[in-house]
């Protein structure tokens, strides 16, 4: 004990111990307990995330070269190259090369819903939840290739027992519980401005999730890296359990990251507008990397090339794919990726309901793992097929704005093939994942029902008469 109450005094953060004599002895057992799981090493490293934010380094930025769309109008097509490479990401399918990785750590606050996002009642018709939708997306994979990828889901500690239990409840959608593995993420304490560690209570230090790229540490420290050789995965595709659109495992996207012998492949979307709060692919000193919205000034967001336009269109929407190989490297090699700060409301012992941000938050961006990969692909994809994450309470990234978009992009679909748009329109994500899809499944079907399309219509593969 003395050992300890010496480390953090020598360290600065002696008031962790301010309560300790008004403690019971659980309370004591329990704060010793997480004070003992503090890296104290990492607090420089922490105060330097701080001081960086409020002085961004000067960078030295050039656009990045990207696999540009082949059509930009719907329902679109991919980069010639990439498309002629799926079928190569089709044989790694068959081959069950290819693992899903999906980050769950955050809550649905920020939607006001109460319960971890994957549990968000997402779809129009049916209320299908975004965890059901990426299980029947990865159950048609199975159906197409023959083997389903294993699935590897990051929870945080505060929702890793409620999404266990939804998966559990809902018999995991169907899929193989041996494929489908959670894991825990890291923690970060916060610091207030003093860089003292924050207290949420007399016996208990603030910890909040360390952001998705903890996701690498993570991986390793739970041997699931391991899990992924032993399984002869080589490719791991990665996705954010927000994005209700995205493809769960890509033929061409995975042909042209193999093809090209990349470690880190991502997608892009082109910005809609200057401001756009995505992060931004493009070079600094000729390291491909992401910068994030807020480290663009005005000027270099808004500047264009010849054709008119934006110069650093390419927008990340947070999709990668890794090599096993490379996620195997960083975790052997004990790799962390720069932490970065935020100025966020955090409740303390003093202040447990804070009006405004009081304190620091850290977090680590997987992102970060581009400028150390060997090689890096990047491709452009259409937005409205693969982009469409479900953020905010309201506005086009509330729940009302998704599935307005979801339909209106779907249903362009429908009109193509059988003349109108219905009112409202589900489309089960085993039967299509995209309009283009859709388009071809309608062309087949077309004539095996009379299609209803004065009501809301829910595609599934029992909606023609044929099944
Ligand atoms: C992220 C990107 C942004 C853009 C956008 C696309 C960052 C910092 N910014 O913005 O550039 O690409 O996504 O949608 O990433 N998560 C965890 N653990 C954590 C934190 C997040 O699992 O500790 C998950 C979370 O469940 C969600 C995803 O990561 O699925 C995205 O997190 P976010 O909502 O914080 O990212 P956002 O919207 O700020």
């Amino acid at each position: 004990m003395s050992e300890l109450r010496a480390k953090f005094e020598t360290a600065g953060q002696g008031h962790v111990f301010a309560w300790w004599d008004e403690l019971g002895e659980r309370a004591r057992r329990r704060l010793t307990r997480q004070l003992e799981a503090v890296d104290l090493s990492r607090l420089p490293e922490m105060l330097a995330a701080v001081e960086a934010l409020k002085s961004p380094r000067a960078r030295n930025l050039s656009p990045a070269p990207t696999y540009a769309l082949g059509d930009e109008t719907f329902p679109y097509a991919l980069d010639d190259a990439a498309r002629a490479l799926a079928p190569q990401g089709e044989k790694e399918l068959r081959d069950g090369r290819v693992g899903v990785l999906l980050v769950a750590g955050g809550q649905g606050t920020r939607l006001g819903f109460d319960g971890p996002k994957g549990c968000y009642p997402i779809l129009p018709l049916t209320g299908m939840t975004l965890f059901e939708v990426f299980a029947r997306k990865l159950l048609r994979v199975g159906r197409e290739y023959g083997r389903t990828p294993p699935l590897y889901v990051m929870v945080g500690r505060h929702n890793e027992a409620a999404t266990r239990n939804f998966w559990e409840d809902h018999d995991w959608f169907g899929l193989c519980p041996e494929d489908v593995q959670f894991f825990a993420q890291g923690e970060m304490p916060a610091l207030d401005d003093d860089g003292k560690l924050v207290m949420s209570g007399k016996d208990a230090l603030f910890s909040g999730p360390d952001g998705h790229g903890g996701v690498v540490q993570a991986l390793h420290r739970q041997g699931l890296t391991a899990d992924m050789r032993r399984r002869g995965i080589r490719t791991i595709s990665y996705l954010q359990v927000d994005n209700l659109q995205t493809p769960v495992a890509d033929p061409a996207f995975i042909g042209l990251h193999l093809g090209e012998g990349a470690e880190v492949s991502l997608k892009v979307v082109r910005k809609q507008d200057p401001n756009e709060r995505v992060g931004v692919f493009c070079h600094d000193d000729g390291v491909p990397c992401i910068v994030e919205y807020s480290e663009f000034s005005e000027q270099q967001a808004r500047e264009q090339s010849e054709d008119g336009r934006l110069r650093y269109w390419q927008g990340s929407i947070a999709v990668h794919l890794f090599s096993t190989d490379f996620l195997a490297r960083l975790g052997d090699r004990n790799i962390d990726l720069p932490l970065h700060a935020a100025r966020k409301k955090v409740p303390s012992v003093t202040d447990p309901d804070p009006a405004a941000p009081n304190a620091w938050k850290f977090e680590r961006f997987v992102f970060d793992v581009i400028p150390l990969a060997n090689h890096v692909v990047c491709l452009e994809v259409p937005r409205e097929e693969q982009f469409l994450p479900v953020k905010d309470a309201d506005g086009p990234f509330g729940p009302d704005g998704v599935r307005q978009s979801y339909q209106d992009y779907f249903g362009r679909g429908v009109e193509r093939v059988l003349g109108k748009k219905p009112p409202g329109l589900e489309v089960d994500p085993g039967v299509s994942e995209n309009a283009r899809e859709l388009i071809d499944w309608l062309k087949d079907n077309r004539n095996a029902k009379h299609w209803d399309l004065e009501a809301p219509l829910h595609i599934t593969d029992a909606s023609t008469d044929k099944a």
